[in-house]
């Protein structure tokens, strides 16, 4: 497997720092799609492949917007393995892809399909032989150049909504997720959103010591509170608004709903997050999820709750030793 010696820094299961907290890295690649005339990254149908985990909250937000874009036929998708361990993500083998063809409900993720990969890693290496970080997802491949466009998926997310309207029909692409005028607030949403709840999570369950999961634990309750208290004056208003800022999807619901889906089924107990839950305690950001959920195409078939609740509970195995993923609760998500 090429590749996957060269980086002896990053040891993929250790999360936490000497100080018990968990700190996200920086994604390294940065470049933008654009239409611009002196574009590196032009959009092109069928250049570009996105390499994504089912179970990750970043990579789930993409593809939510890819769907919702009408980007489906336009930028391919394979899917990772579940499981990620000490190398990091991987595709499938052999004996998963036999399985795969024999059954249409067993979905273990997909194989590399140009270079036929086994690791997530050496596509990173491909792009850049001296990388250094972390290997994530979601990546978004350039077929053309053979290179990562970006691995932040905050910003891939901002290229789907713009940068391929003029090879889309009028009704997708008049969907815009950062509407200019309301861009402040997304912005400021998505600021607080992103600290405390969507990686809020991962601070609680990745720490270390008592105290730093103590007061992470507390601030992600004190954030689902306030956004409950938002969610419940929209729709109390004249207006009855049913999102986060109107009556239209924002990239800011995206983003909050990849971290409220796997809440309830992972989250609660296994990062301990468990002082509420949303289905009992949350009746507003209850109502928001299951709306997007069960009424919005695009929410309902990105969501694989079987990659979710594997993956965190078979892989960290510091959190959970033996791989036990509990059966509860059930169903994954209420009806509507
Ligand atoms: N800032 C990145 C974060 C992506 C990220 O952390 N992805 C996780 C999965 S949820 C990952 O691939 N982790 C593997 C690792 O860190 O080794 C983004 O939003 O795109």
């Amino acid at each position: 497997m090429s590749g996957s010696s060269d980086n002896k820094k990053i040891d993929t299961l250790k999360w936490a720092d000497d100080s018990g907290s968990f700190k996200r890295q920086e994604s390294q690649f940065r470049n933008f799609i654009s239409n611009s005339p002196n574009s590196k990254f032009k959009p092109e149908v069928g250049r570009y492949h996105l390499f994504v985990s089912l179970a990750c909250p970043w990579a789930h937000r993409t593809l939510i917007a890819r769907f919702l874009k009408g980007l489906t036929q336009i930028i391919g998708v394979s899917v990772v393995h579940w499981h990620l361990d000490s190398n990091g993500w991987r595709f499938i083998n052999d004996e998963e892809e036999k399985q795969r063809k024999g059954s249409s409900d067993v979905s273990f993720g997909t194989r590399e399909p140009f270079y036929g990969f086994d690791r997530l890693r050496q596509l990173y290496f491909k792009a850049n032989p001296n990388y250094t970080g972390r290997f994530t997802v979601p990546v978004l491949w350039d077929k053309k150049l053979e290179t990562i466009v970006s691995n932040e998926s905050s910003e891939i997310l901002r290229m789907l909504n713009t940068e391929f309207n003029s090879l889309l029909p009028s009704e997708y692409a008049s969907l815009d997720l950062y509407p200019e005028e309301l861009k402040g607030r997304i912005d400021e949403l998505n600021g607080w959103v992103y600290d405390n709840i969507n990686n809020g999570v991962y601070k609680t369950g990745f720490a270390t010591k008592q105290e730093v999961y103590d007061k992470e634990v507390k601030n992600v309750f004190e954030h689902l509170d306030r956004v409950e208290e938002l969610l419940k004056n929209n729709y109390e208003s004249s207006n009855k608004y049913e999102f986060l800022l109107g009556n239209s999807i924002t990239e800011a619901d995206i983003r909050l709903f990849t971290t409220i889906i796997r809440f309830d089924p992972v989250y609660h107990q296994h990062f301990k997050c468990n002082i509420k839950m949303i289905r009992h305690d949350y009746p507003h950001i209850h109502r928001w999820v299951r709306l997007l959920y069960w009424k919005i195409p695009g929410f309902n078939e990105t969501t694989d709750f079987q990659h979710i609740k594997y993956h965190y509970t078979k892989s960290h195995v510091g959190i959970n030793p033996h791989g036990i993923t509990p059966a509860g609760p059930l169903p994954n998500i209420m009806p509507l």
